[in-house]
């Protein structure tokens, strides 16, 4: 029991500490950038997400973060794994799908299984080796595979990019193709990942990822010298691209794991409340319940019998709303308009 009380204790403390000192920035497009600090996560299983519902139809959105894995335990028995991406609104805060697609994209970190592989190269003879592990994934369980942009690697294992080595490299390995000091090797287990979503239409995108500021790559079919010929290497994904989430989990077994998220800076363009296409310019909220206002409104119109009924019930709710200090009375103002306006029913 003691296992699933502590990530929900934990959980709590994520969200009091990281959620008011969320600030967020109007862009002149309309966009707006919500810096949401540090979420440090460990266990066992840690899993949230952020409260704000994001419109990737509207504009891109970009997710920028610093990935820190040194409290990633590499004991023999001990594995973990780490995601922050975003899912669509309802889906879970891990694996928001397992092994299909549907709900959104996420970075998804692993490392090399061989025990200690963390441990520093032998003294005086640094070489290149595999430590962490950073991919796009549009569903739980997937790996590099499942890139398809510009076209699906043939062999998913020839990459750049993909796998990163926290010490040094041999004097012959620096000078490679794609051996970049404190970028490719010599990282010391942290990682600056900007993840970049563009909707193609309602349900539909694509997902590029930097690490270091370096894009990813495959090679065609293997390794050479020289850039990797798919690059930069992204992924098309699926799901409501108007309601989209940002969420974040770490799961592990054999030892007690944890990672940071630092720095978290999202940018894009929230989604609004918009009532039989007249938009009210108010955000969508997800409520106490699970709820979000869009939702509940949608429920007005679903259950009114007539116009005057709809304009009653929106009116009812987006009063609670304002005692629930959800929305300002302008705001409400704002919805009550478009409802008003609605040929509804
Ligand atoms: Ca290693
Ligand atoms: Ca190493
Ligand atoms: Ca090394």
């Amino acid at each position: 029991m003691k296992k699933l009380i502590f990530p929900i204790f934990a959980m709590v403390l994520v969200l009091g500490l990281a959620l008011p000192m969320a600030a967020s920035v109007e862009a002149a497009d309309g966009g707006v950038t919500v810096n949401y600090s540090d979420v440090s996560l460990s266990g066992g299983f840690q899993a949230n997400h952020f409260p704000e519902l994001w419109d990737l139809n509207q504009c891109e959105l970009v997710l920028s973060f610093t990935y820190n894995a040194n409290g990633l335990v590499n004991d023999s028995g001990a594995h973990a794994w780490a995601e922050l991406g975003v899912r669509q609104y309802g889906y879970g805060d891990f694996n928001p799908t397992w092994m299909s697609e549907g709900a959104g994209v996420w970075l998804a970190t692993d490392y090399d299984w061989t025990a200690n592989t963390f441990d520093p190269d032998p003294e005086g003879a640094p070489t290149l080796d595999m430590d962490d592990k950073l991919i796009l994934q549009k569903g739980g369980g997937w790996g590099e595979g499942s890139y398809n942009l510009p076209s699906t690697p043939p062999n998913p294992g020839a990459n750049h990019a993909v796998w990163f080595d926290r010490d040094g490299v041999d004097q012959w390995q620096a000078q490679m193709w794609g051996a970049i000091d404190g970028v490719t090797y010599n990282t010391g287990g942290t990682y600056d990942v900007v993840i970049t979503l563009h909707a193609d239409d309602a349900n539909s995108g694509t997902a590029y990822m930097t690490v270091n500021g370096e894009p990813q790559g495959f090679y065609d079919p293997n390794w050479h010298p020289g850039p990797a010929d798919l690059m930069p290497a992204g992924m098309t994904f699926t799901g409501d691209m108007t309601q989209m989430q940002v969420f974040y989990g770490l799961y592990g077994y054999g030892a007690t794991h944890s990672v940071a998220f630092e720095d978290i800076t999202v940018t894009g363009c929230l989604g609004m409340i918009v009532i039989d296409g007249c938009d009210t310019g108010v955000a969508d909220q997800v409520l106490y319940d699970g709820t979000t206002i869009s939702g509940n409104i949608a429920e007005c119109a679903a259950g009114a019998r007539n116009h005057g009924q709809f304009v009653s019930c929106v009116s009812h709710f987006t009063n609670k709303l304002v005692r629930d200090g959800y929305i300002t009375d302008q705001e409400k103002g704002k919805i009550q308009r478009c409802a008003a306006q609605a040929d509804i029913p």
